[in-house]
């Protein structure tokens, strides 16, 4: 019953943080002073300041306004930039073959993060989490934006673009948006798959370059949220096999390739490849790996590219850098699973303030929801709820934080918690499940277990996938450390000991003495999923009753159906 669970405490973690790293609600309001406003402002004393008696103050008042302002500009901008089913592969991140030196320069001006996980392991539910701030779940994003899929943010929902532009900050995508409706995600400046093609805005590095260019050329005095959005390197042997599994091929100058003038592509030999724990070792697996390395030089130069544009348009030292990717790669345990393998992502802020953690690592606790925080926390702004209380979903409260303070001081960490929920990838991949991580546990509700976990379309026809499908059916051996029939069938709770099986193969959730910490984290978890007003908080051995009598104390009515 939810009520009896009310007393749980919560997680800890704040509506928004502050730079001081305190945690309280944000006083409404804090406008940003653009530079035409510094102007208004100048003129509008003037008959003020001949007034002799009043000079004096007007100085003062002047002189104090100035050096707000001077201390703000360092604050102006926001950069995002997000891979595509992009992971840990740069030498930043310990992977010594895939080359990306633009990455990694980046890393060298950044805080680079080693516990980022995002909320859910899916494109279009990541990415309205990513610029909603509230889990997929909460946000209406169960699943795929596009074509059958259709799913769509709540039409209340608050998003950073919504936000921003209330607050006279200038916003633009380039690349991949894959989120709807467009009265939630409203961009200034979009050059998208919507009115583009998604080979173009999203792998073209070229084209997004100049789209960047664009951006930065229009308006030198706004301040502006930038999200570069890049489609690589996600796979496309499902969309445009023609060009290779990952697009590797796409624009690499060879015959009906076209040519990406920017990019020179590095190709690897299948032999040479780093492959993840998760990831079969085999030939097919290994080949297919290499072309995904080929695809993330593309996305390196991209990034360098953009960075260069931002240095160029003279913005370097007024912007906050973001960059992460929306889910885990598309391989077996990546993207679709709430395993590390799928969770984990790679994260770094570059900030433009001098005294900011620089060149430098973090172990702090990070989820994707935090980006939204951390970015009304950088412009000042405050997270504001304009819905009406006629739907449930109303009343959204923020569950992350700002990460501005990780860039003074590693912060003190006792048993913090990142959670994930996902529901849907593809509409027919109805397999919802819910996590909490701590830096020593992970606890995953997999709701639907009596179901085999499904399969994605693009992931399907992948080389590695086939080779397991293949090599399971023909009763070969398969160098992999789970079989298929592992990996469809799951339990309903898994519990893993993150400290001594990090790859997550030894389920404790039935060990005794375990027991109060699968309890803790169930508690845990149940809170957070309440406080997110999780639709399948009682499921599926319960009924939510949310309404009616039950308004006011919602309750969990028991099912009775499940006899184990
Ligand atoms: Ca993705």
């Amino acid at each position: 019953m939810i009520n009896r669970r009310s007393s749980f405490r919560k997680d800890g973690r704040c509506l928004i943080g502050t730079t001081d790293g305190t945690c309280h609600v944000r006083r409404p309001h804090a406008h940003v002073h653009t530079h035409e406003h510094s102007q208004s402002r100048c003129n509008m004393p003037h008959n003020i300041c001949l007034n002799k008696s009043l000079r004096l103050l007007c100085i003062i008042l002047l002189a104090l306004h100035n050096a707000r302002g001077n201390a703000g500009e360092v604050k102006k901008n926001v950069l995002l930039l997000l891979a595509d089913d992009g992971g840990f592969e740069m030498r930043s991140y310990l992977n010594k073959i895939c080359q990306t030196p633009n990455l990694d320069k980046l890393a060298k001006e950044s805080l680079l993060f080693n516990n980022a996980y995002t909320s859910v392991s899916s494109c279009s539910p990541s990415r309205s989490a990513i610029l909603t701030g509230l889990p997929s779940h909460q946000n209406g994003m169960y699943g795929l934006h596009h074509g059958v899929h259709h799913f769509n943010s709540f039409d209340d929902v608050q998003s950073l673009p919504k936000i921003l532009k209330r607050n006279n900050i200038r916003t633009g995508i380039i690349g991949k948006k894959h989120v709807g409706p467009s009265e939630v995600y409203p961009f200034d400046f979009a050059y998208t798959e919507e009115n583009n093609s998604i080979l173009q805005v999203g792998r073209n590095i070229t084209y997004i370059k100049l789209l960047v260019r664009e951006f930065l050329s229009q308006n030198k005095t706004q301040p502006f949220f930038l999200y570069v959005a890049f489609h690589d390197p996600h796979r496309c042997g499902h969309s445009n096999p023609e060009y290779g599994n990952f697009c590797e091929k796409f624009g690499n100058g060879d015959v009906g390739m076209g040519t990406i003038p920017d990019w020179n592509p590095i190709y690897y030999q299948w032999e040479q490849v780093k492959v993840p724990y998760y990831v079969p070792n085999t030939e097919a697996a290994r080949r297919d790996i290499a072309a995904q390395y080929t695809t993330i030089s593309r996305l390196d130069k991209g990034v360098g590219l953009v960075l260069e544009e931002l240095e160029k348009a003279g913005f370097k030292d007024d912007t906050l850098v973001i960059y992460t990717s929306d889910n885990g790669i598309p391989f077996p345990n990546g993207r679709t699973n709430l395993y590390d393998s799928g969770l984990a992502e790679p994260m770094m802020i570059s900030s433009p303030i001098r005294d900011h953690r620089k060149n430098s690592v973090t172990y702090s606790m990070t989820s994707l929801l935090d980006i939204v925080p951390t970015i009304l926390d950088w412009f000042n702004v405050t997270y504001t709820d304009q819905s009406l209380d006629t739907n449930e979903v109303s009343s959204p409260q923020l569950t992350g934080k700002s990460l501005l303070p990780l860039l003074v001081e590693e912060p003190m960490e006792n048993n913090t918690a990142v959670f994930a929920s996902q529901t849907h990838h593809e509409v027919t991949m109805y397999y919802p499940m819910r996590a909490i991580r701590t830096k020593h546990y992970k606890l995953i509700h997999n709701i639907n277990y009596r179901m085999p976990f499904p399969i994605d379309q693009d992931f399907y026809v992948s080389p590695t996938f086939q080779d397991i499908l293949n090599r399971t059916r023909s009763h070969q051996f398969l160098p992999w450390y789970k079989t298929l029939k592992k990996y469809y069938e799951r339990p309903e709770w898994e519990l893993y000991d993150l400290k001594y099986d990090p790859e997550e193969l030894n389920n404790i959730a039935l060990k005794p003495s375990v027991k109060s910490v699968f309890v803790e984290l169930q508690e845990r978890l149940f809170n957070w999923l309440k406080v997110t007003k999780d639709p399948w908080l009682c499921a599926p051995d319960g009924v939510l009753e949310n309404a009616g009598l039950n308004k006011d104390n919602p309750q969990c009515m028991p099912l009775n159906n499940l006899s184990d």
